[in-house]
């Protein structure tokens, strides 16, 4: 049975395959109002997949039901994450994996740092997905799942079950490198699609050499945290991400637009911190920081 916490639009999207393919699963939702909810939709959730659409029957819980957990997906935004997981704690059985889907870095660390007895997984997720109505997801973009056990280990044996429901996944030998590099990627274009209010195609223009000074500096990060890429190699794959997603608005603007919290203290803050702490001097990189942190402000947004 896998456990999963979260119901916001990448925590359906996980679900709704998962029932699609009759692989047990529990959604652990937040409260008993959102409970009462899902029950008066007769535990049902819609998934929109290209031209087809599925209505799945997914049984709903809340955190105090007593089940114990062997497999526990973590689906929330990063800044919730420690505390969903502090309320199913008591239900972890010992040697129970946690699979932390969450964007940037912090939130997975935190995690393992607090559940020495579970083996804690972390995910770059890919996919793209939205809430359309209350409990009807939409597939909007297919990514893949890469997974990984910051420990080392071998692949468990459910990642059998996560292809075969059409979750994409693949064992990450150096999950961490691959979360750094993705995270370098996110400050190279989240913080200006939110300063500019712009689609992911439009950063070079609006951000023009504040792009280019920050891609050295995020170079110097990684050569410290993850691996040292050339520059015209990170330049490359940022610019990729940019003309691959042109169209997409990134999920930080996104946020921005629902009026919602962001997770730039997992994003850009994680980075800012991180250089300190390494004695790097990546002025770009602040100063981006800061003038993100001020236009949330500005938008009533909470500034971390
Ligand atoms: O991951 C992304 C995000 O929006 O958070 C990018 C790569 C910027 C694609 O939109």
């Amino acid at each position: 049975m896998i456990h999963l916490l979260g119901a916001g639009s990448l925590g359906l999207l996980w679900a709704a395959r998962l029932a699609r393919a009759d692989k047990p699963c529990r959604l652990i939702l937040r409260d008993a109002a959102a409970l009462n909810a899902w029950q008066t939709r007769h535990q049902m959730v819609g998934l929109t997949d290209g031209a087809q659409h599925y209505e799945l029957k997914v049984p709903a819980e809340l955190a105090t039901a007593g089940e114990l957990i062997d497999l526990l997906i973590v689906a929330t935004k990063a800044y919730s994450a420690q505390t969903a997981l502090a309320s199913v704690a008591p239900r972890l059985k010992p040697g129970a994996q946690i699979l932390m889907l969450q964007n940037g870095l912090g939130s997975q660390q935190a995690a393992r740092q607090a559940y020495p007895a579970q083996r804690v997984l972390y995910a770059s997720v890919t996919d793209g997905a939205l809430i359309a109505s209350p409990a009807q997801v939409v597939w909007a973009g297919k990514g893949v799942n890469r997974i990984g056990d910051p420990a080392g280990g071998a692949a468990p044996s459910w990642l059998v079950d996560l292809n075969a429901a059409a979750i994409e996944s693949q064992w990450e030998p150096d999950i961490e490198q691959v979360l750094w590099q993705k995270l370098a990627i996110n400050c190279a274009i989240n913080p200006f699609t939110v300063l500019y209010d712009c689609p992911n195609g439009e950063v070079p223009l609006h951000a023009g050499a504040q792009l280019d000074q920050l891609i050295p500096e995020l170079q110097q990060l990684l050569a410290v945290y993850s691996a040292r890429v050339e520059l015209d190699q990170l330049e490359t794959t940022i610019r990729q991400v940019i003309n691959s997603t042109a169209a997409n608005s990134s999920s930080m603007r996104q946020d921005v637009h629902n009026g919602r919290r962001t997770e730039i203290d997992f994003i850009l803050g994680y980075a800012v911190r991180q250089a300190r702490k390494a004695g790097l001097q990546l002025p770009t990189l602040e100063r981006l920081h800061t003038n993100l942190r001020t236009r949330l402000i500005a938008l009533g947004l909470p500034p971390d």
